[in-house]
């Protein structure tokens, strides 16, 4: 078997095709077909730059749809994981290990709450703060047995379990994949009065990101952070930001409900908080609320493991001393004043904050992102004709520009 697998790769390099066409044909033939990615086959990365099996480089302009804000391969967070791999990787949590206890006090400080509860993935986050709020729905606000409403946003993207997909408002997203979850309010997103008229004694928790990532980069009109914030409180219910993309820096604070200076009950994290190294994510809350989960009610095999935690911590701090969240907003301002500059017959808006932008197009935007992919810039679409822009926090200057010189191009040669 294993010398016949030999066999056909030696046979498939004599044919001359390139790595590039080999290993995307490979990938069609053995790998579900799910995505529909660029056709660059990345094989190392190094800071702002990605490099394809060819040897050709890139400037990375989606950072993994910010799970790499503090850059690839941070040699910081590489030594901690290196550091940590030789010591103990796996514990399980039927013990205890000595980077959680450190992890968890650090991570709730950074975001001024009181407790964390680790996870992997931030779907599974999402999908523990959603367990969370229905449990400090019943005991604590006192919502009768069964009949909790939890309250979400159209357009919303929070993951691709069947509970989440089940309140997705994207067709694609939930066709073939029901029976779904029930107990979930959809109500449109940037209007804070529409919460106020769908909260019932019942809802004990309203879930929204404080800016729509896969929706097209959607800022909230000014003021409904703190709308919405004012109503969760007047009401008793939860207000749970989806931090998962917008927080760690990326809109140019710590935290995007920071914009309006709301500090939600719960804050979900995942992607940056492990810089790329690491599926690591978290729901950090207050003790009243993590409080409901008593031994045995939620878990994981591999949430909160030590290497998670040494990988998060290092994350953590390089994004807190290399000062990124700063350089977010900072970089964030030339990128777009650089943008605004660009006359294009094919740009319908420009909008974002910090080092997030989005360029929505009157067209599709996926042959702009191949023509930047031609000039050595990778970014990704969203729904069909938005062009997402998330580079790395890292990023200096005059890369920077570089990036937006090669997108003036692009646009003007469409
Ligand atoms: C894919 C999108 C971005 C998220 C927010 C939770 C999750 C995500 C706000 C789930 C994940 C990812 C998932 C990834 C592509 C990407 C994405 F286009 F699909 F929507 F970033 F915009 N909350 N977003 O953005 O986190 O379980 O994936 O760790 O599904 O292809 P996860």
């Amino acid at each position: 078997m294993a010398s016949s697998v030999l066999h056909n790769e030696t046979r498939e390099d004599l044919t001359q095709s390139t790595a590039t066409s080999r290993l995307i044909a490979l990938e069609g033939k053995y790998g579900a077909h799910n995505y529909k990615p660029l056709d660059v086959v990345i094989e190392r990365g190094e800071g702002v730059w990605l490099y394809d099996v060819e040897g050709r480089r890139y400037l990375d302009f989606l950072a993994a749809y910010s799970a790499v804000n503090q850059g690839h391969c941070h040699p910081r967070i590489l030594a901690a994981m290196q550091e940590q791999a030789h010591r103990v990787t796996l514990t399980s949590r039927a013990f205890r290990n000595d980077q959680l206890p450190l992890f968890c006090k650090e991570l709730a400080e950074l975001a001024g709450h009181e407790m964390v509860l680790p996870m992997n993935s931030g779907a599974e986050a999402v999908e523990s703060a959603l367990k969370v709020a229905r449990k400090w729905g019943y005991k604590i606000k006192g919502i009768p047995e069964g009949k909790a409403e939890i309250i979400v946003c159209a357009n919303n993207f929070h993951g691709r379990t069947i509970s989440i997909v089940g309140f997705s408002t994207e067709p694609q997203y939930r066709d073939g994949f029901g029976p779904f979850t029930p107990g979930f309010k959809i109500i449109p997103f940037g209007d804070a009065a529409t919460l106020r008229d769908a909260i019932t004694p019942n809802t004990a928790a309203f879930l929204f990101e404080p800016i729509q990532g896969e929706a097209g980069v959607i800022v909230p009109p000014a003021g409904y952070l703190a709308d919405v914030a004012a109503i969760c409180k007047q009401n008793n219910v939860l207000l749970m930001a989806d931090e998962i993309q917008s927080g760690l820096g990326r809109t140019g604070k710590l935290f995007a409900c920071q914009h309006e200076n709301v500090k939600p009950d719960v804050v979900i994290v995942g992607k940056a908080l492990a810089g790329g190294f690491y599926p690591v994510s978290a729901v950090i809350s207050s003790q009243e609320v993590l409080g409901v989960l008593h031994p045995g009610e939620h878990g994981s095999t591999f949430g909160g493991n030590p290497m998670a935690c040494a990988i998060a911590r290092a994350a953590l701090r390089v994004l807190i001393e290399e000062k990124l969240t700063e350089r977010s907003e900072e970089m964030g301002k030339v990128l777009m004043e650089r943008l605004q500059q660009i006359r294009s017959p094919h740009i319908r808006e420009i909008r974002g904050k910090g080092l997030w932008v989005a360029i929505e197009l009157n067209g599709p935007a996926r042959p702009v992102c191949e023509a930047l992919m031609q000039q050595g810039l990778l970014c990704k679409e969203t729904h069909d004709n938005v062009v997402r822009l998330a580079p790395p926090l890292t990023i200096e200057r005059e890369d920077l520009l570089w990036a937006c010189d090669r997108i003036q191009s692009v646009l003007e040669h469409l």
